[in-house]
C-alpha cells in the first residue's frame, strides 16, 4: 500500500500506537481466531526459514562448486608454533602431497585458521600465491588426465590442476572434469527453485489464513458496532453525526484490518526476519557482520526521525480530508436548499479553498517521503559499500570466502527491505489505533433504554389505556419540555392533542412510544408501566403514524411491512384498503412491487403519509398514534387521508396530534397543550363553552376546518 489510504477522521486525530489499554481490547477481539493466527504464524516461520535458505544456498554453490581452489604451504618456511596450529586446525581438510613439507590447503579452509596465525604464514612467505583447483572425482576425470597427463597432480585420491591450467583444456575435456560441479549446480537450482516454490505456496496459504482471520474479525466487529448503535437511545443519535457513525462503521473498521494485516503480522514478520538474518550473518563472519551492524543506530535515528514528520504530515492530511468530507456531506444533504439561493458558487469557492488546503498537505507528506525513501537506499547501498571493502578485502587475504560474500550482500539487500517501510507501518498503526478509539467510545455508550430482566406482559386486549402520571421530561437536563402531565385515556377512545408549536405534542407522542423515559413520574399502557414493558411487545402493540414520514430505499410492500412476521398478507389487504394507499399503488404499473428510493423518491407527500398510515396499521396496533398525519399533505391527499382516519382509528384507542378541526371535534376528549403543560382538556363543546386556549384557537383559525 503506498501512503495516506486509510480512510478519513473528522478530526485528524491519530491514536498512540503504544496505548497498552486499546492493545489489550483489540486483542481480546481476536481471541477466537487465535488457532487461525497460530497457524498463519507457523507458515511465517516456515517461509522466513525459506528465505533465509536461499542466500545460503547461493553460497555453498559458488564455494563448494563454483570456485573450489587450494593453496600450497610450504611447512619448511612456516615456524613450527605455525605447522602445528595448521596440523590441528585444519587437519582432514588438508591434502598432503607427497614431498612432506608441503600441503595443499583448501581456501574456504582458511578463514578456520587463527587469524594471526594466517598472517604469520603469510609475512613468512609459506603460502604460496598460485592457486590450484581440486577436481572433484568424477566417471570423466580419469579419461582427460590421461589426455593431458602433465598438467594433473595426483595424491591419494585427491586430484588437482593449477588454476591456470584449467584454460589449457579444451570445452569437452573442461566439462568433463568439472561434469560433477555441474551436477551439483544443477541440483543446488533445483532446490533453490523448490525453496522458491514452496515460499509461494506457503505465502498463499499463509495469505488467505490471515485474511480470513482478519475479514472474520472484521466481519464480527460490524454487526457488533451495527447492533450496539441501533440498540442506542434517540439522544444518541443528536449528540452522534450520521456521517461519523458511518465512518465509524465502515473506514474505521477497515484502518484495524489495515492495521492487523499491515503493521501487526507485517511487524512480527519482520522482526522474525531481521533476527534470523542477524544470527545467520554472525554465524558466517562475526566481525563483518558487527561493521554492517553499525549502520543500524544511524538507521533507527534516521527512521524515528521520519516517523514523527510522518505522523505530523500525516495527521495534517486526515484532518483537511476529514473537513472535505463533513463539508460535501452537509452540502449534499443541504442541496435543495443550496440550489433554490443559487448559493453553489459560494459553496464551490469554500470547497476549493479546503480542496487546496489538502493538496497543500499532501504534497508535504510526499516530500517527506521523497527524502525518506531514498535515504533508505543510501543506507542500503552503503551496506553494500561496506561489505565490498571490508568483506571484499577479507576475501583477498582469505578469511572469507567469496559464496559468504556474496551471501552477506544478498542477506543485506533482505535486511533493509522491512527496515524501508518501518515508518509506514508506524502510520498504519497510529490511524488503527484512532479508529480503534473511536470504535471502543461508541461501544462504551450506555444510552440504550434498561430493560428489565423479566418484563411485565400487557394483557391479551384489543384496547389498550394510556396512562401518564405526573410526568416531567426534558430532552436536554438543562431544558424541561413536558411539565407534571397526568392523563389517562380509556380504552378504545380517540384522543386529540392540540396546541401551538413547540408546546410538547410530539414529546408526549415520543413517551408513549418509550423513544424516551420520562425524568419523573410513569408512563402506563394498560396497567403496565413501560419501563417493565418488553421493548418488542410494545412495538407490537402501539403504531405511530410520524410527523416526517421516512421512506425506506426497496419496494413499497416492503415499507409497508418493514419485514415484520405479524404483518400478514390479510392486514397488509386490509391496511392498503382502509387507508386508500390501495387505490394509488394499484395503479403503479409494478403496484406493491414498485420501488422506491430512499427518503421516498418517487412518491408524493401525500402518498408517503398514505404509505405510513398503512404501515402502522398493517401491524394491527391495539393503540394508533398519530402526529399530524396530514401535516404535509396537498388538499386532496388530505381529503383522502381525513376519510380514512375515522376507518383507521374505529376499534382502536388513538392518540392523536391534530390541526384537523374536523379530526379534533370527533375526538372523545381533547388535550390542549402549552408550554409543556396540559391547560385544558375536555370535548369540542365542553372548551368552545369555555371561552379559553382552545375556543381562541378555533377563533384564530389555528385549526383549520
Ligand atoms: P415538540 O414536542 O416537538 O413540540 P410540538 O410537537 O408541540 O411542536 P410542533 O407542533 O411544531 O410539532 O417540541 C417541544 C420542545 O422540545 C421544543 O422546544 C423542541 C424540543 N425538542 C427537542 O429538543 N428534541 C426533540 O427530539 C423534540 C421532538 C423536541
Ligand atoms: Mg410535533
Amino acid at each position: 500500500m503506498a501512503w495516506g489510504d486509510f480512510g478519513y477522521m473528522e478530526d485528524g486525530r491519530l491514536g498512540k500506537p503504544y496505548d497498552l489499554g486499546l492493545l489489550t481490547r483489540l486483542a481480546a477481539q481476536a481471541k477466537g481466531k487465535l488457532k487461525l493466527i497460530g497457524l498463519a504464524g507457523f507458515l511465517i516461520l516456515l517461509s522466513t526459514g525459506l528465505d533465509l535458505l536461499l542466500p545460503y544456498l547461493t553460497k555453498t554453490a559458488i564455494d563448494d562448486y563454483i570456485v573450489r581452489q587450494a593453496l600450497l604451504v610450504d611447512l619448511a618456511k612456516a615456524g613450527a608454533a605455525q605447522v602445528k596450529a595448521l596440523k590441528q586446525g585444519l587437519d582432514r581438510k588438508i591434502i598432503s602431497t607427497n614431498d612432506p613439507g608441503k600441503v595443499f590447503v583448501p581456501e574456504k579452509a582458511f578463514k578456520d585458521l587463527d587469524p594471526r596465525v594466517l598472517a604469520r604464514l603469510r609475512a613468512d612467505g609459506a603460502i604460496a600465491k598460485e592457486p590450484w583447483h581440486i577436481v572433484s572425482s568424477g566417471p570423466g576425470v580419469s579419461e582427460v588426465m590421461e589426455a593431458r597427463p602433465g598438467l594433473f597432480k595426483e595424491y591419494g585420491d585427491r586430484v588437482l590442476i593449477k588454476s591456470s591450467d584449467l584454460k589449457k583444456l579444451s570445452p569437452d575435456n573442461l566439462y568433463k572434469l568439472r561434469n560433477s560441479d555441474i551436477t551439483g549446480l544443477i541440483w543446488l537450482a533445483v532446490i533453490f527453485l523448490g525453496a522458491c516454490v514452496l515460499a509461494a505456496g506457503l505465502g498463499f496459504f499463509q495469505q488467505v489464513i490471515l485474511e480470513r482471520a482478519g475479514q472474520e474479525m472484521m466481519f464480527e466487529l460490524r454487526q457488533k458496532l451495527y447492533a450496539h448503535i441501533l440498540s442506542r437511545a434517540p439522544s444518541f443519535f443528536t449528540e452522534n453525526a450520521v456521517g461519523n457513525l458511518t465512518t465509524r462503521l465502515t473506514n474505521d473498521v477497515q484502518n484495524l484490518n489495515e492495521m492487523y494485516r499491515n503493521s501487526i503480522i507485517a511487524l512480527c514478520k519482520d522482526v522474525v526476519l531481521l533476527t534470523g538474518i542477524v544470527v545467520v550473518l554472525l554465524l558466517l563472519d562475526v566481525t563483518l557482520t558487527l561493521v554492517c551492524l553499525v549502520l543500524v543506530p544511524v538507521i533507527a535515528v534516521a527512521a524515528w526521525f521520519f516517523a514523527r514528520l510522518a505522523r505530523e504530515a500525516f495527521r495534517a492530511l486526515q484532518g483537511h480530508l476529514g473537513r472535505i468530507n463533513a463539508r460535501f456531506q452537509e452540502t449534499i444533504s443541504g442541496i435543495s436548499v443550496l440550489k433554490l439561493f443559487r448559493a453553489e458558487d459560494y459553496s464551490a469557492n469554500a470547497f476549493s479553498r479546503l480542496n487546496n488546503a489538502y493538496f497543500q498537505a499532501g504534497m508535504r507528506q510526499i516530500k517527506v517521503f521523497a527524502v525518506f525513501m531514498p535515504l533508505a537506499g543510501f543506507f542500503s547501498n552503503l551496506a553494500v559499500a561496506l561489505i565490498i571493502w571490508y568483506g571484499g578485502g577479507q576475501v583477498i587475504q582469505d578469511r572469507l570466502s567469496l559464496g559468504a560474500l556474496a551471501a552477506f550482500l544478498f542477506y543485506m539487500q533482505m535486511f533493509f527491505r522491512p527496515v524501508r517501510d518501518v515508518a509506514e507501518k508506524y502510520n498504519v498503526l497510529q490511524a488503527a489505533m484512532a479508529s480503534a478509539e473511536r470504535i471502543f467510545n461508541i461501544m462504551d455508550n450506555q444510552t440504550a433504554l434498561s430493560v428489565v430482566a423479566k418484563p411485565s406482559p400487557f394483557p391479551d386486549k384489543e384496547h389498550l389505556t394510556v396512562c401518564f402520571e405526573k410526568v416531567t421530561f426534558g430532552y436536554l437536563p438543562s431544558e424541561t419540555v413536558l411539565q407534571d402531565i397526568s392523563f389517562a385515556i380509556p380504552a378504545g377512545e380517540t384522543w386529540a392533542v392540540v396546541g401551538p408549536t413547540g408546546a410538547g405534542k410530539t414529546s408526549v407522542v415520543n413517551l408513549v412510544l418509550r423513544l424516551y423515559d420520562p425524568w419523573q413520574g410513569r408512563v402506563f399502557l394498560d396497567g403496565v408501566d413501560l419501563r417493565r414493558a418488553d421493548p418488542l411487545d410494545l412495538a407490537a402493540k402501539v403504531a405511530l403514524v410520524p410527523q416526517e414520514v421516512f421512506i425506506k430505499s426497496g419496494t413499497i410492500k416492503h415499507n409497508i411491512t418493514l419485514g415484520r412476521e405479524r404483518v400478514t398478507e390479510e392486514n397488509l389487504d386490509m391496511a392498503l384498503s382502509v387507508t386508500g394507499a390501495g387505490e394509488f399503488v394499484n395503479r403503479l404499473e409494478k403496484g406493491l412491487h414498485t420501488k422506491v428510493g430512499s427518503g421516498g423518491q418517487g412518491l408524493s407527500a401525500g402518498q408517503r403519509q398514505l404509505i405510513a398510515l398503512a404501515r402502522a396499521l398493517a401491524g394491527d396496533p391495539g393503540l394508533l398514534v398519530l402526529d399530524e398525519a396530514t401535516s404535509a399533505v396537498d388538499p386532496v391527499s388530505e381529503k383522502q387521508i381525513q376519510r380514512a382516519l375515522p376507518k383507521v382509528m374505529q376499534g382502536r384507542t388513538s392518540l392523536v396530534v391534530a390541526h384537523r378541526l374536523s379530526t379534533v371535534r370527533r375526538a372523545d376528549n381533547i388535550l390542549v397543550m402549552k408550554k409543556g403543560r396540559i391547560c385544558e382538556q375536555g370535548t369540542h363543546a365542553e372548551l368552545l363553552k369555555k371561552n379559553g386556549v382552545y375556543a381562541g384557537l378555533v377563533r384564530h383559525e389555528r385549526l383549520r376546518g
